[in-house]
């Protein structure tokens, strides 16, 4: 049997490699494999016919966007993160990037923001048809039926001689109920949809359990 005081160097190391993990979280994942398409997910996996070059810095195509709109679960959605896929391999030496991701609500072409993550660091090359996955620390609660939009930009590229990424879409309608979109330069609550373009993109989406009418909820 064991002791008690066997098991607190046990606990203490489950403890920090559950906290290493937690703070490995918001990087990026770059993955050959496209992503697992589950039930609830939404993905516009496809051949596409189109690149955009991913600048650094707050240009108006610096920020890659697509909407979706949620299903009718009655509990609605957490949001977990999205993908994109980029077209061509880097070049050797690739510095350290860092990206900010956000969550959107959608109303015509304004938005309120309702989530924002910043610091998640890409390292290490890619290649020709690689998946970026970008991950949400916290996931995002969405209601059904909704038009949502997440996008991301890069706020360090180091060296951009050194390659950018293209993230593939398509210049046609190929994924219903979202598009493309950019930000509006003029205010960066303000996007600039396409409605005849969407990103190659799988949105990781889980329903949310529903709490039953009458339900007690404890906080502490
Ligand atoms: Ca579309």
């Amino acid at each position: 049997m064991t002791s008690t005081r066997a098991l607190i160097p046990i606990v203490a190391a489950v403890m920090i490699l559950g906290l290493a993990g937690m703070l490995r979280a918001g990087d990026v994942a770059t993955r050959s494999a496209p992503p697992t398409v589950d039930e609830e997910d939404q993905a516009n996996i496809v051949a596409a016919d189109e690149r955009a070059k991913f600048f650094p810095g707050p240009k108006s195509e610096s920020l890659l966007g697509q909407t979706f709109t949620t299903g009718n679960a009655p509990g609605g959605y957490l949001l977990k993160g999205f993908s994109l896929q980029v077209d061509k391999a880097s070049t050797p030496e690739v510095p350290e990037r860092v990206y900010t991701i956000r969550a959107v609500k959608v109303s015509g072409n304004d938005t309120r923001e309702l989530a924002k993550e910043a610091g998640l660091i890409q390292t290490g090359p890619w290649s020709d048809d690689d998946w970026f996955t970008w991950t949400f620390d916290k996931p995002v609660e969405l209601l059904p039926n909704m038009l949502y939009g997440v996008d991301v930009t890069m706020t360090k590229a180091g060296n951009w001689q050194l390659g950018l990424p293209y993230m593939l879409f398509t210049k046609s309608d190929t994924f219903r109920g979202g598009c493309l979109y950019h930000r509006s330069k003029a205010d960066p609550e303000a996007i600039k949809p396409d409605a005849n373009a969407d990103r190659v993109i799988h949105v990781d989406l889980e329903e949310n359990d529903p709490v039953p009418p009458g339900t007690l909820i404890y906080r502490d």
